[in-house]
């Protein structure tokens, strides 16, 4: 059994000049995770094994040190070196199921799902979460395939509410263009009561954030307020 996460603010990094900027990366993570980032995914769609393997070492020890798990994106290879919770991987990497005989049950697997077809095959599969997206056009992933908005990801949680219990039981988390002018909107309405959103993958709202501890606390913050209109 993968174990259990709080997905709650779940840190996505970049390492793009754009977004990063000059900054290290270990520094912006241990800094997220200062501000409350409660899950960790290192992506970089850039770099090879090698070096790939030596940054995620780095991000590794900083997870450790402070209690958080460490995914990585798309690379099986990479999670298996460095022995870290997981991987998130989409609908373009390697299935859920060989990716599941690789990594064995006690490693978390997330799955990005567009359509209620993806997320069903994705808990079929044997996903330990979904990454439903994209919610709202982002510059920080230009192809994506599919813009949801609200409303969309708002019918695929009512559709795994109605599934049975491997469906219903599913954490979710949502991403794409997700901050903190539009987080309460998103969770309000995309409520849905039997099964609400688990948290909220973040990019560029923590990564580019000229004060990257004070966004993700602000960020926290947010997530556990009720919005003024409810
Ligand atoms: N998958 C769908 S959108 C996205 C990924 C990895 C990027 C989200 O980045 P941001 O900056 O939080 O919009
Ligand atoms: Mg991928």
């Amino acid at each position: 059994m993968a174990p259990v996460v709080d997905y709650s603010l779940y840190l996505v990094t970049d390492s793009t000049a754009a977004i990063l900027g000059q900054r290290d990366l270990g520094y912006v993570v241990s800094e997220a995770i200062l501000g409350g980032v409660t899950l960790v995914q290192y992506r970089d769609k850039t770099i090879d094994s090698g070096a790939a393997i030596e940054v995620a070492k780095k991000l590794l020890s900083i997870c450790n040190e402070h209690g958080v798990p460490l995914l990585i994106n798309d690379r099986i290879d990479v999670a298996l070196a460095i022995d870290c919770a997981g991987v998130h991987i989409g609908q373009d990497d390697m299935d859920v199921v060989t990716a599941r005989k690789l990594l064995g049950p006690n490693k978390i697997i997330g799955v990005t799902a567009s359509s209620v077809e993806e997320a069903d095959k994705a808990v079929r599969g044997g996903a330990d979460y979904l990454g439903i997206g994209t919610i709202f056009a982002t510059p920080t992933k230009a192809n994506t395939k599919s813009i949801l908005g609200v409303h969309g990801l708002r019918d695929i949680l009512a559709h795994l509410s109605e599934q049975s219990e491997t469906h219903h039981h599913i954490p979710t988390v949502c991403i794409g263009g997700i901050n903190a002018s539009n987080l309460q909107r998103v969770l309000y309405q995309s409520f849905t009561p039997s099964k609400p959103l688990d948290g909220l993958a973040i990019v560029s709202a923590i990564v580019a954030a000229p004060d990257v501890r004070e966004s993700s606390r602000q960020l926290r913050r947010l997530i556990r307020t009720p919005p003024p209109w409810a």
